[in-house]
């Protein structure tokens, strides 16, 4: 890739920028302040460590790629494969080595932490973000609000290992507020919040998520106020925000392409727009956490293949009966394991085609060598 394909240019988030005057006052250095850890530095080779520099993505469009790093922020433009061998596009919160003089990438360095989801009909998932440490869980206080979609969010953010917290935006248009607060008095480890997001002071306790180096990502619906709550923290208007549509209340989707705002004085927040179908694939682990009493349940039925339906000594049943277990709650458990099964095996035939192609355009480029030598 040739120097005139990289342009660079002074802050892209002018006055929210990690290189601000108010990191500088706390002595941080950009590149800590973007969330550059040891893990990450780690991986770097001697070479690299004279020749490149790490930039973080922190926007991805379909021709160029922002990052931001110590020199500042810069855009990477793209066509074809980021680096060679690259196998898929980066996603927002990745680290990338640039080359130092070309500024061209180099690779992208292992990640702590990914988001993927899988859209209705794919056969791939789709990277959200990576690299993000706490994730809030955006939710309003209305019809928006929804047990088994905490619970779905709740997969994905275990299975990345993040730290959560549930925020329910516009507590001021609902009074009623107990009713929310009951129906998450089982989950004692996901912290809740009830805020105003339009409302600066409301959304100060979001702050200890949102810390100098940290990665904090929203996920929610369309129009439940991830951008509202992001521009509030910011104390900038940094994302556009937009009312819901009257008339099928799915929110218009003003938040059109995922990134990453730098918090003057704090971390980095990430919005994306809504996404109507979170699908979720490659999360057993982080599923099986969601629905530990489940599994702790299950332990105690009398069969060890119990299908939790009407086999007798079964511990699950016995505990809906006795209204210990939401039969909801077992109802999207069973639900979401289904999902990510079909999912797992949706991902493992294209890992599976993607291989068999692979081997059959090597073997057609070996038998063109072959044919090439023996005209030869
Ligand atoms: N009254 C009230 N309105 C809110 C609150 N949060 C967001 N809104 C409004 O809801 C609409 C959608 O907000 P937006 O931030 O664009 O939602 P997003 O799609 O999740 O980014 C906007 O008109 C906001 O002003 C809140 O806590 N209270
Ligand atoms: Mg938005
Ligand atoms: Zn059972």
């Amino acid at each position: 890739m040739s120097k005139s394909l990289i342009s660079r240019r002074p802050a892209f988030r002018r006055g929210a920028s990690p290189c601000t005057d108010n990191n500088r006052q706390a002595s941080i250095s950009p590149l800590n302040a973007l969330g550059w850890k040891p893990f990450f530095q780690q991986q770097l080779s001697l070479d690299e460590l004279s020749e490149c520099e790490p930039v973080k993505v922190m926007a991805v469009h379909r021709s160029q790629i922002e990052v931001a790093g110590d020199a500042g922020d810069e855009a990477v433009l793209v066509n074809g494969p980021l680096f060679e061998g690259a196998a898929e596009r980066p996603t927002v919160g990745d680290w990338l080595l640039l080359e130092r003089e070309t500024r061209r990438p180099v690779r992208r360095l292992d990640r702590v932490s990914l988001f993927k989801r899988m859209a209705p009909g794919a056969k791939q998932a789709q990277l959200i973000a990576a690299n993000v440490d706490n994730v809030l869980i955006v939710s309003s206080c209305n019809h928006d609000f929804n047990l088994s979609r905490v619970e779905r969010y709740l997969a994905l953010v275990k299975e990345a290992g993040c730290r959560a917290c549930l925020v329910l935006t516009k507590a001021d248009l609902d009074q009623d507020h107990e009713q929310y607060r009951n129906a998450l008095n089982g989950y004692r480890d996901l912290p809740v919040v009830l805020v105003n997001a339009l409302d600066a002071e409301s959304v100060e306790p979001l702050r200890e998520y949102c810390r100098s180096g940290e990665t904090l990502a929203l996920l929610g619906s369309s129009g439940v106020g991830k951008s509202t709550l992001l521009n509030n923290l910011a104390g900038t208007e940094l994302a556009e925000t937009g009312g819901i549509r009257e008339d099928d209340s799915k929110g218009r989707h003003t938040t059109r392409h995922r990134a990453l705002y730098a918090i003057p004085g704090g971390g980095l927040l990430l919005d994306s727009p809504g996404m109507r179908e979170l699908g979720l694939a490659d999360v057993s682990e982080g599923l099986a956490a969601t629905f530990a009493d489940i599994s702790a349940l299950a332990a105690k039925c009398r069969f060890a293949d119990c299908a939790h339906q009407s086999e007798p000594g079964c511990a699950v049943q016995a505990a809906v009966d006795s209204g210990e277990l939401d039969e909801r709650r077992l109802r999207n458990w069973r639900k979401l394991e289904r999902e990510v099964a079909r999912n797992s095996k949706t991902l493992a035939e294209t890992r599976a085609d993607d291989r068999a192609l692979g081997q059959f355009y090597r073997s057609v480029q070996s038998h063109a060598r072959a044919h090439k030598k023996r005209v030869d």
